[in-house]
């Protein structure tokens, strides 16, 4: 089984390989494909002669399919790196340990000999070091995919990474998704909380202000970390890496807390399974894959596993802390999780 390791838990071997494997698909054009699934899935397929879909929902975000489509996509792009390299797999970034720190751009991860650093402000934000520098000439970015250079610019537009105190109101939401399925601030459940969306407007233990969770990751590395043609920064990979334990950590914990706590069937490990846009049912395909999400449920079916990492207890630790909120006892036919119930405004 491959174990997928925190960035601080890999050799320096591993660094190298994984930096290697990234270096050769670029150099085939595979790489960029990356770039282009991902950009595509974002955009809306409208048919000009038919009226807007109030309903639309983009085929990767913003809706339950956020989480299946990006373990699919991890597995597609770890599949291609082992074809490099069979001893790889994808490191996960553990940025709660990074938000901790006196100094977050002096994490490991930015090393010269691993992903490389900040851009540079007197280079229109170049990054300068490392494997993925312009300069070097190894990592050029097609034009219409926000080439030709690699830019990042830290904490510019959001200036601080999530925390575990941010993750653990992820980790103690009772539902995965519930409707409307959206990205909406009041939209309950541990996809549209993960994937940043519950701000301190819908959620008043909502310490910092902004994007949350995955799209702070997203703004706080900055330049071509933004956009839809973010996988451009290899980066991407091992922040969704980070995305995916935690989705596979709290189908753990919610196994175990049903359980226990006598809930049956108040929280499936995916919902919906119909009803939700098109792409966001349980049976629906990850396009451009053959996959559907039923498929990707559960990664001891998926051949990898995560190594448990510095903060997992912590995380749990503080999830439990948190109060259930008091609908949960009364079980899930009462549930109409139109708000919060944490609403503060
Ligand atoms: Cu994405
Ligand atoms: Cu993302």
């Amino acid at each position: 089984m491959a174990i997928r390791k925190e960035i601080r838990s890999l050799s320096a071997e591993e660094r190298k390989a994984l930096v290697d494997g990234f270096l050769a698909l670029k150099k085939q054009g595979r790489y960029d494909e990356y770039v282009h699934w991902h950009h595509a899935v974002m955009v809306p397929t409208v048919d000009p002669t038919e009226p807007p879909n109030p309903d639309y929902r983009n085929g990767a975000h913003r809706g339950p399919s956020f989480l299946p489509w990006h373990r699919e996509f991890l597995m597609q792009v770890e599949a291609d790196l082992q074809k490099v390299n069979s001893s790889i797999t994808i490191p996960f970034w553990d940025w709660t340990i990074d938000s901790s720190l006196p100094d977050p751009y002096k994490s490991p991860l930015w090393s010269t000999d691993f992903m490389g650093g900040n851009g540079v402000e007197s280079d229109d934000w170049k990054v300068g070091t490392g494997p993925f520098a312009y300069a070097g000439g190894n990592w050029l970015i097609p034009i219409p995919h926000d080439g030709p250079a690699l830019v990042r610019r830290f904490g510019f537009t959001i200036p601080t990474l999530p925390t575990a105190d941010d993750v653990a109101l992820a980790m103690a939401e009772a539902f995965y998704d519930v409707p409307p399925y959206n990205s909406g601030p009041f939209t309950l459940g541990f996809r549209n909380r993960l994937e940043g969306w519950i701000t301190p407007r819908g959620d008043a233990r909502v310490k910092f202000p902004g994007s949350q969770l995955h799209n702070r990751v997203h703004l706080w590395v900055g330049g071509s970390m933004m956009p839809m043609t973010s996988p451009n920064d290899p980066i991407f990979f091992l922040h969704h890496c980070y995305i995916d334990k935690l989705w596979a950590d709290w189908q753990t914990k919610q196994d175990s807390n049903w359980k226990e706590n006598g809930y049956p069937g108040a929280a499936p490990r995916y919902n919906p399974v119909s009803g939700a846009p098109q792409g966001h049912n349980l049976q629906d395909i990850l396009k451009p894959w053959e996959h559907t999400i039923k498929d990707v449920l559960d990664i001891s079916t998926l051949g990898y596993s995560y190594e448990k990492g510095t903060n997992q207890d912590l995380i749990f630790a503080l999830a439990d802390a948190l109060k259930p909120p008091s609908w949960l006892a009364q079980g899930p036919s009462s549930f109409t999780p139109a708000r919060s119930p944490f609403w503060a405004d």
